[in-house]
């Protein structure tokens, strides 16, 4: 079999101690904590579509990566080698998943029927593949915004046709997202949003948006896919604003149609940036409406007001992202992709390794230092002190339902003086940063 990273052989794990840039300083996935090894917690992605895909192209300039498919020119040919690297490159890791977009894993052909045939021959390449490796599907999902027919949307586009033609690429691939046992199957807005209010007509383009997804839950039941549905919201990119706003829209949206108990969110760092929250702010909108399903790992820029997918290597939102996962219990269906690229001027095939093992010593240092912060029960002791006027008298009226205005003004009336305590904010950052820098 060929090889594809031949420099590189099966990442190690050093400790932090270790100077050797291909190996991991803090994920070791055999270390158990809690019951479950750090590969079980973290259960890491790569995503095909920048690390097999991506060619390091921007609106000023043409690729510079340097792939061992870059000249090659038959494009099922291309597909089946970058099947072959997937794999090589998921197993040299130790990742135990790879997500993808359709489009990813074959080319378009001339027709549907064509293409369709194209994804059945690379689904059996990969389905082939996998009898020999431990390395998984993580969830599958559709490209329904590169090719200019989804100029104007796909469930939302203004022509029907696309409607049709974006509602038979998702049945085919839920179809081979089944047939290689994918956990999870998500929807991404692509271009689901609107460029102006003059030309737009939101009613129905919401509506239809409702309608496309009830018809991927009843064709899911039909076909028996138990694999959980994902939405990933993004504020804006490509469209000027996407319907999938964030997590509170995105479940407002599921509420008011009926559709909440069929969908989790998967939240993306950048995204939520994007849309001017914090990563932890949309991971806990999304725990605390028990709608957390799985997470796209990366970074945005402080400077930067686009999606950079940057490989995620802050420390303190590692910590806080991870601190949400525990708190929900861990991942079930989901884990952490890496919706992550290598810079332009990174166009090695090494830097590929690079940047995971960037993210994943990241994440399982955050992951680390919140699993601390949690058993110490350090945040949960001040939170819980800090709501404590809820838990006995008037408080836990309010909360039995057994007071209403009346009662309340009479209470408010008995008062001589309210008296507040501080929120620490200060004392509790320095102890977060403590539990950084000790952990
Ligand atoms: C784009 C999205 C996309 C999804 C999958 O910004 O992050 O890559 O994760 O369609
Ligand atoms: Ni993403
Ligand atoms: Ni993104």
């Amino acid at each position: 079999m060929a090889e594809y990273f031949e420099n590189i052989k099966k990442i190690p794990y050093e400790g932090a101690k270790s100077d050797n840039p291909l190996a991991f300083k803090y994920y070791n996935p055999d270390e158990v904590i809690g019951g479950k090894s750090m590969k079980e917690h973290l259960r890491f992605a790569v995503a095909y579509w920048h690390t097999f895909q991506g060619t390091g192209s921007d609106i000023f300039g043409a690729g510079t990566a340097i792939r061992p498919w870059s000249e090659m020119t038959n494009a099922m040919d291309t597909a089946k080698v970058k099947v072959e690297a997937n794999f090589e490159f998921c197993e040299k890791l130790g990742v135990p998943f790879f997500c993808f977009h359709d489009r990813d894993i074959a080319p378009e052909g001339n027709s549907l029927k064509e293409t369709n045939k194209n994804l059945d021959e690379i689904v059996n390449c990969i389905k082939e593949r996998m009898k020999n490796s431990k390395v998984k599907l993580l969830w599958g999902t559709t490209n329904a915004f590169s090719n200019p027919r989804f100029v104007h949307g796909a469930s939302t586009s203004c022509n029907a046709d696309i409607f049709a033609y974006a509602a038979a690429q998702v049945k085919k691939a839920m179809e081979i997202t089944k047939e290689l046992g994918g956990q999870n199957y998500v929807f991404w807005g692509g271009r689901e949003g609107y460029e102006t209010l003059l030309n737009t007509d939101m009613k129905l383009e919401l509506d239809n948006m409702a309608r496309f997804l009830k018809m991927a839950v009843d064709y899911a039941k039909e076909i028996g896919f138990t694999g959980q549905f994902l939405i990933e919201p993004k504020p804006k990119e490509p469209t000027k604003h996407q319907y999938d706003f964030d997590t509170a829209t995105v479940l407002s949206f599921l509420k008011s149609n009926g559709l909440d108990q069929f969908f989790k969110m998967n939240i993306e760092a950048n995204h939520a940036t994007l849309a001017n929250h914090s990563f932890q702010h949309e991971l806990r909108v999304a725990r605390i409406n028990n709608a957390l399903g799985s997470i796209d790992a990366n970074q945005g820029d402080m400077f930067l007001g686009w999606d950079t997918d940057q490989f995620p290597t802050n420390i303190y939102e590692t910590t806080s992202a991870m601190y949400e996962v525990i708190k929900m219990g861990g991942f079930t269906t989901g884990g952490l992709n890496f919706d992550a690229k290598v810079r332009r001027g990174s166009f090695e095939m090494d830097d590929l390794f690079y940047g995971h093992i960037a993210g994943m010593d990241a994440f399982a240092k955050g992951f680390k230092i919140a699993y601390k912060l949690i058993s110490d029960k350090k945040l949960d002791k001040f939170i819980d002190e800090r709501y404590s006027s809820y838990k006995t008298g008037i408080g836990k009226d309010i909360r039995d339902g057994k007071v209403g205005f009346k009662e309340l003004e009479q209470y408010a009336l008995s008062l001589d003086k309210v008296t507040n305590k501080s929120g620490r904010q200060e004392m509790l950052e320095a102890i977060l940063n403590q539990y950084i820098l000790e952990g």
